[in-house]
């Protein structure tokens, strides 16, 4: 059972702060989390990361450190360290990345000089801000190009053209990774590329940590990935925050530890990285490996939903977490307004631009849903497949407020049939 958080000091001291985590714990009880990229922790990872560690600073690694009394600090770095290269087979961690995006241009100043160039995924098709969006301040420093779906309704990647761009263009890191893409990649492809153009290949993995660490799906370094870069906060269920995985090379571990500190970062956020230990330490649970691939069959059953109901899917269905539905082109309901109608019932999402997008950045043509949070929650596929009816009635119905009002209702039982367990061991 979901417990509410004793907060008697914030009560006391600070009633406007109590009250709007009050009403938060309220929204997260009584909704359902669809947003792909979000997750609830445990109340262990809510604690160490609601500790004192906070208050420690820690600049440096476990037993080289630039301040005293950093004895305790080490022990959860260490264990966190030690933890994430069993769950992700590798030899090297740095858990210091304040969160994913840290952790990406990390990784670029480590490997790379000034005016190299990375192949990563187009935004439009998938990819991610920090893959070389020129609105980021790292493609300044960097030269970015791209590589796309062949086909937005098989989702399959153009290796061929990957390949013409990678021997045209010459990239330092070809870059495999997305926050908005539902297809498997084949990462053996990108080795073999990276491997001929003399390129670092390396793995943003920040939404499907959790299923490469759960054995759901492949995980990259089986294919010789060098690096993998994530956030903790996903599937993989920490605390906010990022990660750098080196699978065997010390030279490459080196080069990402001196990128996040002195170079990038100061101080890590030592409650967060004991809060990362407790969730890896769950991680390595087999209910984990259990969670995760519910995860997936959940994804599968919505999207086939989606598809008996002729809403059309990028990549035409899900192989991960996460769906990514074509509703004004298949409902002519823009993503805008699937977004607003289905939070008026109690579910949460964002709207997402799809491959191409016709439309605005603003209001899109697409929603983007995910299965972490509420198989988190217990849900299974009977569960999944009615919310997924329910968010096709929602939105066929968007302005019809007496079917809303039922859709709602039904939402709050399912979340209260549900709640948002304290603990996952
Ligand atoms: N904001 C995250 C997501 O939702 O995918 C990625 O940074």
């Amino acid at each position: 059972m979901s417990t509410p958080q004793d907060l008697p000091f914030i009560k006391a001291q600070d009633p406007v702060v109590y009250d709007a985590i009050r009403a938060e714990e309220k929204r997260q009880a009584n909704g359902l989390e669809l947003i792909p990229s979000e997750n609830s922790v445990s109340k262990a990872v809510l604690e160490a990361n609601g500790s004192v560690m906070t208050n420690k600073y820690a600049e440096g690694y476990p037993g080289k450190r630039y301040y005293g009394g950093c004895h305790n600090v080490d022990i959860v770095e260490d264990l966190a360290i030690e933890r994430a290269c069993k769950l992700f087979n590798c030899k090297y961690a740095n858990v210091q990345p304040h969160s994913g995006a840290p952790a990406n241009v990390a990784t670029y100043f480590g490997l790379l000089e000034p005016g190299d160039t990375i192949l990563g995924m187009d935004l439009s098709h998938g990819g991610h801000l920090t893959h070389g969006h020129p609105v980021t301040h790292i493609t300044k420093v960097f030269n970015f190009v791209r590589y796309k779906m062949k086909d937005p309704d098989t989702g399959e990647i153009d290796y061929e053209e990957m390949r013409e761009v990678a021997l045209r263009e010459k990239p330092k890191i070809i870059l495999a990774g997305f926050s908005a893409y539902s297809r498997a990649l084949d990462y053996g492809k990108f080795v073999e590329i990276a491997r001929e153009v003399g390129a670092y290949a390396v793995a943003d993995m920040a939404h499907i940590a959790g299923l490469i660490a759960g054995g759901a799906v492949e995980n990259p370094f089986d294919y010789g990935f060098d690096v993998i870069l994530t956030t903790t906060h996903k599937s993989l269920r920490g605390p906010r925050g990022g990660m750098i995985l080196t699978r065997e090379d010390p030279k490459i571990a080196k080069k990402i530890d001196k990128a996040i500190f002195p170079g990038l970062q100061g101080g890590p956020h030592m409650h967060r990285v004991a809060a990362l230990a407790v969730a890896l330490g769950e991680a390595l649970t087999p209910e984990f490996k259990t969670y995760q691939k519910q995860i997936l069959k959940n994804a599968k059953a919505m999207a086939q939903v989606f598809l008996d109901n002729d809403v059309r899917l990028m990549g035409g269905g899900t192989d991960n977490h996460l769906i990514l539905a074509d509703v004004y082109g298949s409902m002519g309901v823009t993503g805008q307004e699937a977004e607003d109608v289905l939070d008026a019932v109690g579910i949460t999402l964002n709207k997402n631009s799809i491959a191409d997008e016709p439309r605005s950045m603003f209001d899109p043509s697409g929603i983007r849903f995910g299965t972490p949070a509420i198989t988190t929650r217990g849900l299974k596929e009977a569960e999944a497949t009615r919310v997924a009816e329910l968010m096709i009635k929602a939105m066929k119905n968007k302005d019809d407020q007496s079917v809303l009002d039922e859709i709602k209702v039904e939402i709050e039982g399912i979340a209260a049939s549900f709640p948002i367990p304290d603990s996952f061991v």
